[in-house]
């Protein structure tokens, strides 16, 4: 049997890196995957991009780049599942397409930034998850979260946008849960029952 692709979708600090460790933790033979993977070649432009604001990429490049890196591990993704092992992904091609699509809305722009199909397109091929959870909360309770505002992107009127964009392009499929005042281990428990029933033995897909 084919081991299941996981994939923790989310707000900044929703959580999404502490419940993709616990369920690592909690599930024998499982590999944690987080986007963006900074430590590949690839990676760590992207890592500069986002921690360097003097550091400037196209917004076409650094969309790009953010798949090339998905990309760089898609064949070991492949290989881990057909082999029975369960991957964990923290952070994919949604938030690929969610910050491509808030930034052509912050800064108005009619180009491919703000075509769909455009952004989407450098994914087709990739693994599709099995399971896709998104942790939502309000903007107000992520700003007060610790680390928030060291990085590029996080700010409060960018993420305003980048909450409706998700919401418009999200798998119908998608599991959302809404982990205002829910403490981390309500939230585990959550994400605990929505695995554990969501099980089906089948062949790997992929975006199309
Ligand atoms: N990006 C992109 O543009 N295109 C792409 O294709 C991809 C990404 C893949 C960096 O991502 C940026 O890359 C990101 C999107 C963009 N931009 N922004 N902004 P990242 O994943 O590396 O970002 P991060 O630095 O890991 O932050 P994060 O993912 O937003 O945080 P999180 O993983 O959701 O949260 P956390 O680290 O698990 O928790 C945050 C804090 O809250 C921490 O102190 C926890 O202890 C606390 N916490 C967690 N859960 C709770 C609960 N339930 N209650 C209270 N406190 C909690
Ligand atoms: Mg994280």
């Amino acid at each position: 049997m084919r081991g299941k692709l996981i994939l923790i979708e989310g707000l900044d600090r929703s959580g999404k890196s502490t419940q993709a460790a616990l369920l690592n933790q909690r599930i024998a033979n499982s590999h944690l995957i987080k986007f963006p993977e900074r430590s590949t070649p690839i990676g760590q432009i992207i890592n500069k991009y986002l921690t360097d604001s003097s550091y400037d990429l196209s917004d076409q490049s650094a969309h790009l780049l953010f798949s090339a890196n998905r990309w760089e591990l898609a064949k070991d993704i492949i290989s881990k599942l057909n082999n029975g092992e369960f991957v964990i992904l923290d952070r994919y091609i949604y938030s690929g397409i969610a910050y491509s699509l808030a930034k052509s809305k912050v800064s108005n722009s009619s180009n491919e930034m703000n075509d769909y199909n455009w952004l989407y397109s450098p994914d087709k091929g990739l693994p599709k998850p099995d399971i896709t959870l998104f942790l939502t909360l309000d903007l107000q309770e992520l700003s007060n979260r610790k680390g928030w505002g060291e990085e590029r992107y996080e700010l409060k009127e960018f993420q305003i946008q980048v909450k409706s964009c998700f919401e418009k392009i999200l798998p119908p499929n998608v599991n959302i849960i809404n982990v205002n005042n829910l403490s981390i281990e309500q939230v585990e428990a959550e994400i605990s029952i929505i695995v554990t029933n969501d099980l089906t033995n089948d062949d790997i897909h992929y975006f199309t």
